[in-house]
């Protein structure tokens, strides 16, 4: 039985029909056009649904009818079970796992089994929110088409298969193939009753179901031939690439570099290959602790960056390193400009303490000489700073005209660990309107991933200098270094 259903949007045209035809129909056509309203002054746009009902509702289930095969871990798992298509055809966005995946409120109904004054409930909460969104109504009905047109595409592609394996009804081998792919999912046209349908369509689904598997397996296959061209070192490189979290397109430009890079016979030794590739990065990143004076008076340090990285957490243990090395001991003076935040200076105030080293609270620009001149007999002075978001330039134009005023000074961009690559690269860009030399790594202790950190070093070609592990002041502090990425990239810290 094929009918037309016309609604506001698909999910109230799909429930529509649901209501009618019972949860067994298939979604034939979606089309919308502009229906006139208030005497014609005005036009809106809705859906009309073509769906053909497998069964009548009322009919109860046949039992005798085939039915689909028993769930076995191959059918699970296939790329698209005959289910999901079906289903997918009457599922008005495809289904992603992706980040940007949309609200799945639509999915839930398109699984739900309610009819009725819930099911209308449901649907209305829907539908509201699907005029929240920015998108126009018409493009969410292209989506739609293209979500079909895509099944329409793999349903031929099953039934060219089947065909190249066995010849296939006459009536079907003649059809063009989009025609083809409908009448795998139509019911027979000379039905006398709804059951011959239905046996009818449960057996192609059947038979949909074996295809799919085929493919899948023969798909495998060509996979697995295809590994085997790539040589072993370098697929076991990329394995560990991704599990680090590596970005796809920096880990394609490694093992591309690499594979020109790396001597010929390696590539076919996952540990040669591994050392290769440590002693190449390692020649790629800059490293630079602890910077030498290179001039008279005290060495300006500042540590800027976003909120709650860590900035005051790490002007403490950088301080201590050079206020507590018995060795080299230095004179340490801690300024800061973070009157922005409740609490700010007092944090800092407390680890001056600890420390035994003096700080100073600089409210506004003008107190940057005098509190300069009163601490030209320290060697070191760390500068703190408020917390700035990335994406304020106006905060960032304020915080580059207050650093400028100390003259020659290093300023570190301090990074949490725990930040996407993508917002890392973003911070990056933003804050070198206010301008600095090296980066910080906080919070390493916060990942497995060191993927994102690499690739960052390796994109921007900026040199890191510190890595901190943890809140202990002053612990949970080092050097940066090429091996501490070599390590953890082989999972042995
Ligand atoms: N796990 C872990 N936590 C850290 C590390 N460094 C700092 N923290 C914690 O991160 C939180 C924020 O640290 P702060 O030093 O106040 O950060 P900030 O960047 O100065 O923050 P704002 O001044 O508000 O922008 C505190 O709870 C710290 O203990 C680290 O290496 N590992
Ligand atoms: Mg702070």
């Amino acid at each position: 039985m094929i009918q037309k259903f016309v609604a506001d949007t698909y999910h109230e045209a799909h429930l529509k029909a649901r209501m009618e035809l019972g949860e067994d129909l298939i979604v034939i056509q979606t089309k919308t056009f502009p229906q006139k309203i208030w005497g014609g002054i005005y036009s809106r746009e809705v859906v009309e649904l073509t769906v053909a009902a497998a069964r009548d509702k009322k009919e109860p289930p046949v039992v005798s009818a085939p039915v689909r095969p028993a769930p076995s871990e191959e059918i699970t798992s296939a790329p698209v079970p005959p289910k999901a298509v079906l289903s997918s055809r009457t599922a008005p966005y495809p289904a992603s796992s992706g980040a940007t995946q949309r609200p799945r409120t639509d999915a839930a109904t398109a699984k739900s089994h309610h009819t009725g004054p819930q099911g209308l409930r449901r649907v209305h909460g829907i539908r509201s929110n699907q005029e929240g969104m920015a998108e126009p109504h018409s493009q969410r009905i292209e989506e739609e088409a293209q979500q079909t047109a895509k099944t329409l595409e793999l349903l031929d592609a099953i039934i060219k298969h089947r065909n190249n394996k066995q010849p296939a009804a006459p009536s079907t081998q003649a059809a063009p193939p989009r025609m083809a792919a409908a009448a795998a999912l139509r019911p027979p046209i000379d039905e006398s009753s709804d059951r011959p349908s239905l046996n009818s369509l449960e057996q192609r689904l059947n038979e949909l179901f074996s295809l799919i598997r085929d493919m899948k397996t023969s798909a495998g296959q060509a996979l697995e031939t295809q590994a085997a061209a790539v040589p072993a070192g370098l697929m076991h490189l990329k394995r560990q690439f991704q599990n680090q979290e590596f970005p796809a397109e920096i880990i394609d430009e490694f093992i591309e570099r690499l594979g020109k890079e790396l001597p010929p016979l390696s590539i076919h030794n996952e540990k040669i290959v591994f050392d290769e590739t440590a002693k190449w990065l390692k020649r790629l990143l800059h490293f630079t602790p602890h910077p030498q004076p290179t001039r008279p008076g005290p060495q300006i340090f500042a540590l800027i960056g976003p909120t709650g990285v860590g900035k005051t957490t790490t002007i403490a243990k950088l301080a201590a390193t050079y206020a507590l090395n018995v060795k080299d001991r230095k004179s340490v003076a801690l300024f800061t400009l973070d009157t922005y935040r409740i609490g700010g200076t007092q944090q800092l105030d407390q680890y001056a303490n600890l420390i035994d080293a003096t700080m100073e609270v600089l409210y506004e620009p003008d107190d940057v000489l005098p509190a300069l001149e009163r601490h030209q007999d320290k060697d070191i002075i760390l500068v703190d700073t408020a917390g700035r978001c990335p994406k304020d330039a106006v905060e960032l134009g304020n915080l580059r005209n207050f650093i400028n005023l100390f003259g020659p000074i290093r300023t570190y961009l301090v990074l949490s660990a725990t930040t996407k690559y993508s917002d890392m690269h973003d911070t990056v860009r933003r804050f070198q309107q206010v301008g600095f030399d090296e980066l910080i790594f906080t919070k390493v202790d916060e990942t497995d991933t060191i993927g994102p950190l690499v690739s960052l070093l390796y994109r921007t070609a900026l040199p890191l200098a510190y890595l901190t592990d943890g809140q202990d002041v002053p612990d949970n502090f080092m050097p940066a270094s090429a091996e501490y990425f070599v390590s953890r990239f082989a999972g042995t810290c």
